[in-house]
């Protein structure tokens, strides 16, 4: 009935969040199109994160389909065109998360440049009491590169500027209420910093915008910190820069074809990975679902989604 609208549910989400959704709708979590097929026409609702959103598929499956609440920020898997022409309303959880997501930045550079998680096995092996210990790098007086400065970007250049770095920024447009040095070629970007953080939203405009050609840039001193999208960067080429030398290391959170992510990565001693994790604390995700149920509540109850991307 439609007191209780079907939802379809594509990604986890808190208990907490599902138990409060589940004392409104009638949830299905999403399995496969097979078995999606039988109760498609009763789906009013889907609810999915930035890394997966709503393949076309499963769009197009669900012919009465009204919203789309996405827990996470990213849209670049929603086809946001055709919700446009079906008038699927979409709501994201902006503003939640770029904190956390920022932390996450600024720890996996500390973990780079500090050398912490290769130190961890230096510990754990044993190796400690037979070997010195290496040298790493100094934070204080490194250029800091961001591209893609929106909230997220802001963020953490706001938490850079603490450790005493340098700081310039990529966007598609200057941020002229911001005082941090605009740079409009990302290559150019990329030969000046010693560090060079991704921040910017996925999807075509932006795949593979971290080429060889860039990372050659970025240079055998430099690092690359991702917590945007794994499509920003050419994983061919960042396996090979990471394993000529051609740039220094890389903090990654985010890869291409999540969670079955190339396993070259593993063998890699410069690179620190983390399983699409930024935005991933008890804190900001059930603050990321409730949003999620307030933004369905609304659109069920009549009214405006509070956080709509479209
Ligand atoms: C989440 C994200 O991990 O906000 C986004 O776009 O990718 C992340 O915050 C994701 O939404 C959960 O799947």
């Amino acid at each position: 009935t439609s007191d209780r609208p079907d939802i379809l549910l594509i990604d986890q989400l808190p208990d907490s969040v599902i138990q409060r959704l589940s004392s409104a709708f009638t949830l299905h979590r999403y399995e496969n199109l097979e078995s999606l097929r039988p109760i498609a026409e009763k789906i009013r609702a889907v609810t999915t994160g930035g890394g997966p959103g709503v393949p076309p598929d499963i769009m197009a499956a669900l012919p009465k389909l009204e919203v789309i609440s996405v827990n996470g920020v990213g849209t670049d898997q929603i086809d946001l065109n055709e919700a446009r022409r079906r008038k699927i309303g979409v709501a994201t959880t902006t503003g939640l998360l770029s904190d956390d997501v920022a932390d996450m930045a600024i720890g996996l550079m500390l973990a780079v440049k500090r050398q912490i998680v290769t130190n961890d096995r230096f510990v754990r092996s044993g190796e400690w009491a037979k070997k010195p210990v290496r040298l790493s790098h100094t934070i204080g007086g490194q250029k800091v590169g961001i591209a893609g400065f929106g909230h997220i970007g802001q963020a953490i250049a706001q938490r850079a500027a603490a450790f005493n770095t340098e700081i310039a920024y990529f966007n598609s447009r200057p941020r002229t209420e911001s005082s941090f040095r605009f740079e409009p070629d990302l290559e150019n970007l990329a030969a000046w910093c010693d560090i060079l953080i991704l921040a910017v939203s996925g999807g075509p405009r932006s795949a593979n915008m971290v080429n060889a050609p860039i990372l050659e840039a970025l240079g055998p001193h430099g690092v690359l910190i991702n917590i945007s999208r794994g499509s920003v960067v050419d994983e061919d080429a960042l396996i090979s820069a990471l394993r000529e030398g051609t740039i220094a290391g890389a903090g990654l959170d985010v890869f291409q074809n999540e969670p079955n992510i190339n396993d070259a990565f593993f063998t890699l001693e410069n690179t620190v990975l983390q399983a699409h994790q930024a935005s991933a604390t008890q804190e900001t995700r059930s603050a990321m679902g409730n949003l999620v149920v307030e933004n369905l509540l609304a659109h069920f109850a009549g009214r405006p989604l509070l956080t709509p991307v479209i």
